[in-house]
């Protein structure tokens, strides 16, 4: 095609880059297997890189440890002075990186520069956290006595990230992390190595500009080999693993194994309840944004539809109308709205699910099937499709990475949708869209969303980073981004000083000598 990539890496200062392992001072001369990134828009190779091996990730580690006897001894306002030039080199550098996002992962222009968007907020409020890391203090039940609690860093973050958010997961770790005093290692997905190695080459400017220690901020391409032996290594207190909930079943067991930390961030099966009061002009482009957008790769994306019979046909006949006008194509065009799944698997993966529903009975309401000719050259643009189903369907529980939309009807008060809405193995994020109070605050009350999100008259996606991002569930019950979502990056420790001149026992415990 005609997009320029060379000109994109080139800015972003990835024209020779090929190596899969870096401490930010250096590249490793790695030797694994080669991973090819092709763009699914086009099908063109963006680049080639050899991945690491285990000898690379050994070096990386005792690399990373070395750095963060230095890096913990920084004041954390330093540290935070540091990613607070991190962020305006990423504002300067969004645009390039936001298309690099859209086009090496798929997804619209306008959500790839949202995504480096995300990453400079991350930023910003890791600036402020860092003189914000705080501990409390307590009233000692013994005279001449004082409390408190102080968080100190925790040491080295295995970061395991996926596809769908290339960049800002990344940072949402990061930038806590750092801040926090730790220093990361980050095992991108191998489907997205190029957005990663432009990370670490923006990050490199400012950590080299600051006399940051090498090994503050390592990158280590390859595949899950290199996943399980973070997960596996004792030498990494704190595992932050975002992907399928497969994924964090076994890297949550190699942790637990060695009790271990990890933040897992897995999958979602997220709906919006739509009841009889709800606004339609905002209903609409709620749920259809939510179903499509990323087509239907985000772990917000929302999947089902509660909606309450009596507006169940006219919410169905707008959908089918929306749905209508739906472009899909080239995501770095502006005029679409749908860019290409990720690859053939997840094309093979939307259309067994496409089956499996209507096997189960489904009614397939808006077709799916793969896009051909001019344009869908690779095969991975696929139709957003409606379906209308049962929340029991086997397809229905489970999370299918891809455009589907499945349209559930509820009876009776707001209490059967949250039932219905809660009767999912997953638990990341969900929605309900009315004006009457009364639901609304049932919906969040302690009977209502089991879900890590909850929102009222807004979709599923699309969560802001001040909040606490994860969920419950088979979501993995990690916590990131905002809020108090630090905490899992340091240690926290529990100080008893005495000032006084006899050495009093806690509970009054006696004990003479
Ligand atoms: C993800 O899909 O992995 O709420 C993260 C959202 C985004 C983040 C999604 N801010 O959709």
């Amino acid at each position: 095609n005609n997009f320029e990539v060379r000109q994109i890496l080139e800015e972003l200062g990835i024209e020779d880059v090929n190596n899969g392992a870096s401490t930010g001072g250096r590249w490793f001369n790695t030797r694994g297997e080669k991973i090819t990134s092709y763009s699914p828009v086009d099908g063109a190779v963006i680049a080639t890189v050899d991945s690491a091996t285990e000898a690379d990730y050994e070096a990386l580690v005792l690399k990373a440890q070395e750095a963060f006897n230095e890096w913990r001894t920084w004041p954390a306002p330093k540290r935070g002075e540091v990613v607070r030039q991190l962020a305006e080199k990423i504002r300067e550098y969004k645009t390039a990186l936001g298309t690099l996002v859209s086009y090496e992962m798929g997804k619209s222009l306008q959500e790839g520069l949202g995504e480096v968007q995300e990453m400079i907020d991350i930023c910003d409020f890791a600036v402020g956290l860092s003189r914000q890391l705080y501990g409390l203090t307590m009233h000692s039940e013994r005279p001449g006595h004082r409390m408190y609690e102080q968080y100190h860093p925790l040491g080295v973050v295995g970061i395991i990230s996926a596809f769908n958010f290339p960049v800002a997961v990344w940072n949402w770790n990061t930038a806590l992390a750092w801040v926090c005093g730790d220093v990361t290692i980050w095992k991108p997905s191998e489907k997205t190595p190029i957005t990663a190695i432009a990370c670490q080459q923006i990050t490199k400017q400012v950590f080299d500009a600051n006399n940051v220690p090498e090994g503050v901020s390592s990158l280590i391409i390859g595949d899950a080999s290199i996943g399980k032996l973070i997960a596996e290594d004792g030498r990494i207190p704190l595992v932050s693993a975002t992907g399928s909930t497969r994924m964090g079943k076994s890297v949550g067991a190699a942790v637990g194994a060695r009790l271990g930390k990890s933040l897992l961030e897995l999958g979602g099966n997220n709906a919006i309840i739509i009841t009889p009061s709800a606004d339609l002009k905002m209903v609409i482009p709620g749920a259809v944004f939510g179903a499509v957008g990323t087509c239907g790769q985000r772990c917000t994306s929302t999947r089902r539809l509660i909606i309450h019979e009596e507006i169940y046909d006219k919410v169905k006949d707008a959908l089918v109308k929306a749905y209508g006008q739906l472009k899909i194509g080239n995501p770095l065009d502006q005029n679409n709205h749908v860019g290409p799944l990720i690859d053939t698997d997840a094309v093979n993966a939307y259309l067994k699910a496409l089956e499996q529903a209507k096997a189960e009975g489904g009614n397939i309401l808006v077709e799916g099937g793969v896009l051909s000719g001019e344009g869908y050259e690779t095969g991975l643009y696929v139709k957003p499709a409606i379906v209308e189903a049962q929340n029991h369907f086997k397809i229905v529980q489970h999370e299918t990475f891809a455009p589907i939309l499945y349209l559930i009807k509820y009876k009776g008060g707001v209490e059967n949708a949250i039932a219905l809405q809660n009767g999912v193995p997953q638990g990341l994020s969900s929605a309900i869209m009315t004006t009457n109070l009364k639901e609304a605050e049932m919906f969040l009350s302690n009977g209502g969303s089991d879900c890590g999100i909850a929102n009222v008259n807004i979709g599923t996606s699309g969560a802001e980073i001040g909040g606490a991002f994860g969920g419950e569930k088979e979501t993995g019950g990690g916590r990131e981004s905002g809020s108090d979502a630090w905490k899992i990056y340091m240690r926290r420790q529990t100080n008893t000083i005495n000032y006084s001149d006899s050495l009093p026992l806690a509970q009054g415990i006696k004990f003479e000598l």
